[in-house]
């Protein structure tokens, strides 16, 4: 047979880190000329980029597979972060700075004549996410490499991401995200590691020779899930971790069966259906969705993932699992895949023969649980009808789950009987439903919360019941940010002023921009931060007039609320301030004129009627204050279509006013809070999510607090009356007579009716008008601060100083301590 080893013995390492600056140059022109064939007459800024990306990719791979091997050897525990939604944005220039070759890169470009920042530009965003918790689980795995922590990523493949959006007369149009046209050079696909997924069919049971009863779930409609490797590079530590997406694929029997029963197209249809599964992901952040093929979406995850760690297991263990939950953890974000807990019951009894005691045991000792938010309409319950038609396996599983539970829970408060329907992971009613959260958190030996209040209130409310049984279980983990992308890489000017100042260990050990407290009255850093600070705001100027044909005033207060469209994230009440500061310039009331550019995007599901129409609102409202040369360079109002994770490297550098204005007790964290204050931006905002931990960070004085508390919320809700409050405050009176009388809406009338009836109504769940006042006292504060040039900069360096607590890697090394306990492994 062939010696296999002269494949490994020809291959040529690639040299070191550090002097790869001529190899980066020959690497690129041998990938431009011949991998990709393509010569002078050819030249496009995005071959450039695949070209250079390959370069990149093969010095990611060399260090891929020494960390693969130096987990092998330390055989050590591992974690495992399943995920819906990974929001990677682009990797090109975040794999240059962690690997340490953007400088030779920039050099290497130059050389060749080529222009580093369009050939960036040409990389399409990988948009698989939503918002917050999407862009969470892409900072982690970031953070994890960098720590050394031996962590997989665990996410499906869409083939169409995050909707783009486009705005058409003020309203949100959707066009689809097909990211993968072109390719997509970082991915490497695994076929070897394919997993078979069931669905459908039913159960049967069957009683061996010893009289054990065994459950087959046969009849099946199997697909293939087939995974796809990107690298995540640690920075500069010779980690890199790996993020496997699943894609759903027909079987080959799918093809012989139902073609060769002669109806063709009915048979390729059906094999559509099957690949269907990966097709798109669902665009609804913290909103409702029954919908069959999102479960099947989440069954495909979670089935694969498993079984792909259970083989693995089983080639270095053989059936003995008695390790297996030392070794072995699942983080579940949100409870997106928490038929996982099903899934692994399922997989090691049915499929490794052990018993239901034993294979309880180790699942609940691997699986833990992170809730993302407590908005009722976002908790996902699945319809028990739903489930037996596609998966009757995990069904009877569930339902076993649920009569154990039940058990104990009667124990523990015996006789308690509306307890235990409150608590059962079954909801009856017309329908029955199963509480998947509830389910996450029976088979889970950690529950978390992303930020102290959320978390406080989880245990208060959401899962009292469930924390009075196990207080032991609950734990909070506040998010954070990867200082990589949200300031080295995005703020690259900032970095390299605080770099010589105090040096360049914050990249990696955040807290350390403590340091430049000592430096908040310097008046020669002060110059230079507001140097870097302008060319930032006039970068995102540029910025603007090239994507939008738009003209901002550099010199005006940046004011920037980005973020999905929510009611509860109040972009209306920032409107609302908007249409008051426009009715003061109409009055004539502009003594001490601060000018101010008002910044608002995001995108809104498509089926959320009222966050639609917040756009459309907005739009209207921009176009009416724009266009009134009364109004000047006093104030703008600018929708930024298409927000995304690669409009925010450029925006939030250039931000001075940061937006977090929801209903204090609704966002659960919030994370584009946190990148606004890294880059120094000042904050306005309620005491909600991570606002509250950010305002302690940084003290009262250098935060813009305004609003109810959640506890005010929770006791003016019973009898809450916004007219009564608009009738007693004539800015207020002013601004709904102007929305009233259709001022935004000359030729469309009755448009903003339900923005008027909702903001009016006493259930008004956001009380928007409850908080207007205080708002706008807030705003005038930041005013008078914007104006003394001197405390804005002082403000701003305390804010940045004070942000070293939102790195994702102090919230990974809290995971680790508390939950995950992986030790960290040198690759090197
Ligand atoms: O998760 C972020 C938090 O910072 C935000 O406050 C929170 O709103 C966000 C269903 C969600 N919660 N729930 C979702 C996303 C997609 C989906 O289909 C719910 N997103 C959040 C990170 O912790």
């Amino acid at each position: 047979s062939p010696k296999k080893t002269i494949l490994k013995s020809k291959v040529t390492p690639l040299p070191p880190l550090g002097m790869e600056s001529k190899h980066l140059v020959s690497d690129f022109k041998r990938n431009y000329n011949y991998r990709l064939g393509r010569d002078e007459q050819s030249q496009s800024p995005f071959y450039a980029y695949e070209a250079l990306s390959f370069a990149v990719n093969d010095r990611l791979i060399e260090r891929w597979k020494k960390t693969h091997n130096a987990y092998e050897r330390a055989d050590c525990k591992k974690a495992y972060y399943l995920s819906m939604e990974f929001l990677m944005g682009r990797t090109l220039s975040n794999a240059m700075l962690n690997l340490g070759v953007d400088d030779v890169a920039n050099k290497a470009m130059y050389k060749v004549g080529l222009e580093m920042e369009e050939l960036l530009e040409s990389e399409p965003d990988a948009g698989l996410g939503n918002g917050g918790l999407g862009r969470l689980a892409a900072c982690f795995i970031d953070s994890c490499a960098t720590l050394r922590l031996p962590v997989t990523g665990y996410g499906l493949r869409y083939e169409y991401g995050m909707f783009s959006q486009q705005i058409v007369n003020g309203e949100q149009i959707e066009k689809p995200d097909h990211w993968l046209r072109n390719g997509n050079i970082w991915e490497l696909e695994r076929p070897e590691y394919t997993q078979r997924i069931k669905f459908g069919g039913r159960t049967e049971t069957h009683t061996d020779e010893q009289g054990n009863t065994c459950v087959c779930w046969v009849d099946t409609h199997d697909i293939l899930a087939v995974p796809y490797d990107t690298p995540i590079p640690g920075y500069r530590n010779g980690t890199v971790n790996t993020l496997r997406l699943w894609k759903a694929q027909a079987t080959e029997e799918f093809d012989l069966a139902e073609f060769n029963a002669g109806d063709y197209a009915e048979a390729v249809a059906a094999k559509n259906t099957a690949e269907n599964i990966t097709m798109v992901l669902y665009p609804n952040d913290a909103n409702e969705n029954g919908k069959a093929l999102r479960l099947r979406q989440q069954y495909l995850l979670a089935s694969a993932s498993l079984q792909d760690v259970i083989a693995n297991w089983v080639s270095g263990h053989g059936n003995d699992f008695s390790q297996f939950a030392a070794k072995n953890c699942f983080q579940l974000n949100d409870t997106h895949p928490s038929i996982s807990v099903a899934e692994l019951m399922r997989l090691l009894i049915d499929g490794q023969g052990l018993s239901w005691d034993d294979a309880w045991k180790i699942t609940c000792s691997t699986m833990a649980y992170t809730n993302h938010t407590l908005l009722p309409e976002a908790l996902e319950r699945w319809s028990v009808n739903l489930f037996r038609q596609l998966l009757p396996r995990l069904m009877e599983i569930i339902f076993e789950i649920n009569a154990n539970f039940l058990e104990e829970v009667s124990a523990h408060w015996p006789g308690d009987h509306e307890r235990l329907a409150r608590m059962s992971l079954v909801e009856e009613g017309h329908e029955q439903h199963f509480r998947m959260a509830y389910l996450a958190i029976v088979g889970s030996y950690s529950v978390n919360g992303v930020a102290a209040l959320h978390s406080k209130l989880l245990q208060q409310g959401l899962f009292r019941d469930f924390y009075e049984l196990w207080p032991e279980k609950f734990n909070n983990k506040t998010n954070g940010v990867t200082p990589r992308r949200w300031l080295a890489g995005c703020n690259p000017e900032l970095a390299s002023l605080i770099t010589d100042t105090i040096g360049d260990g914050w990249i990696t050990d955040l807290s350390l921009l403590k340091k430049l407290e000592a430096f908040a009255d310097d008046q020669d850093f002060h110059k230079r931060w507001q140097d870097v600070q302008q060319n930032a705001k006039q970068r995102l100027v540029d910025y603007k007039k090239i994507e939008h044909g738009i003209e901002l005033n550099v010199d005006a207060l940046f004011d920037v609320q980005v973020k999905r469209i929510h009611e509860y994230k109040r972009q209306l009440l920032n409107v609302l301030h908007v249409i008051h500061l426009y009715d003061r310039i109409k009055r004539g009331d502009t003594v001490n004129w601060t000018d101010r550019c008002v910044l608002i995007g995001g995108k809104a599901a498509p089926g959320y009627f009222m966050a639609k129409r917040i756009i459309k609102f907005i739009n209207n409202v921009a176009h009416v204050i724009n266009n009134d040369p009364e109004v000047g360079s006093k104030l703008k109002l600018i929708f930024l279509a298409n927000y995304r994770v690669s409009a925010m490297e450029k925006i939030c550098p250039g931000a001075d006013l940061s937006e977090q204005i929801s209903t204090a007790g609704k966002e659960a964290s919030g994370t584009g809070n946190m990148k606004f204050m890294m880059n120094g931006a000042m904050t306005i905002g309620t005491l909600d999510g991570a606002n509250i931990e950010m305002r302690e960070e940084v003290g009262d004085d250098n935060f813009f607090l305004f609003g109810l508390t959640e506890e005010q919320v929770q006791a003016q809700s019973q009898h809450y009356d916004p007219v009564v409050i608009i009738n007693q405050d004539d800015d207020l009176q002013r601004v709904m007579n102007l929305i009233e009388c259709g001022h935004f809406n000359q030729f469309e009338p009755g448009m903003f009716d339900v923005i008027k009836d909702s903001l009016k109504n006493p259930h008004d769940p956001w009380m928007t008008i409850a908080d207007f006042r205080s708002f706008v006292d807030a705003q005038k504060r930041v005013e008078v601060a914007y104006q003394d040039k001197q405390r804005w900069t002082r403000m701003s360096i305390l804010n940045c100083a004070a942000s070293g607590k939102f790195s994702t890697d102090r919230t990974i090394s809290d995971y680790n301590n508390d939950i995950w306990k992986l030790t960290p492994v040198n690759v090197n």
